[in-house]
């Protein structure tokens, strides 16, 4: 007997707060009422600055654009033979724009980054090809020649992204 009042008020409880939910989520429905006048109410943007609504549909007016700084592009040349790179690391900062200018002194190889969807062609040396790229993800990420298994053979290095 006892169980069964505690199942009734588990069930009342439960369908109470179906209601409660139910109405809640109704009242949250998107109401499109566009105000006569925008409410002064400003927004901060990325950089400090303020924006307020303004227009038929009170909307914020857009951020001023964000002032990235002028950064120089920072060149790499990398040498690639018979089974390595030289150098086999690499660093830059976030958002740096890298050009890599990959010198294939010997052999058959190219140079590829994956996370970056960069790669030069695979050419047969003596060949200079250039990449050149932004470096928005930070992180280790690897480069390699995807030849055969010159890769596994030491043809490898590493772009920091710091
Ligand atoms: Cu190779």
């Amino acid at each position: 007997m006892k169980n069964t009042y505690i199942a009734i008020i588990v069930l009342v409880v439960l369908a109470g707060a179906a209601v409660v939910f139910g109405v809640k989520k109704s009242a949250e429905a998107p109401i499109v009422k566009e105000p006569a006048i925008c409410t002064m109410e400003a927004k901060q943007c990325p950089d400090g600055s303020y924006v307020g609504r303004s227009g038929p549909k009170c909307e914020f007016a857009a951020c001023p654009e964000a002032k990235t700084p002028v950064s120089a592009v920072k060149e790499f040349v990398v040498s690639g033979k018979n089974f390595s790179f030289s150098p086999s690391t690499i660093t830059v900062n976030k958002g740096d724009r890298v050009k890599i200018i990959f010198e294939n002194s010997a052999g058959f190889h190219d140079f590829k980054i994956d996370e970056y969807g960069v790669a030069t062609k695979q050419t047969n040396a003596p060949t200079t090809e250039v990449l050149e790229f932004t470096a928005d993800k930070a992180g280790s990420f690897e480069y390699y020649c995807s030849v055969g298994s010159h890769k596994a053979m030491g043809m490898k290095g590493t772009l920091i992204v710091e």
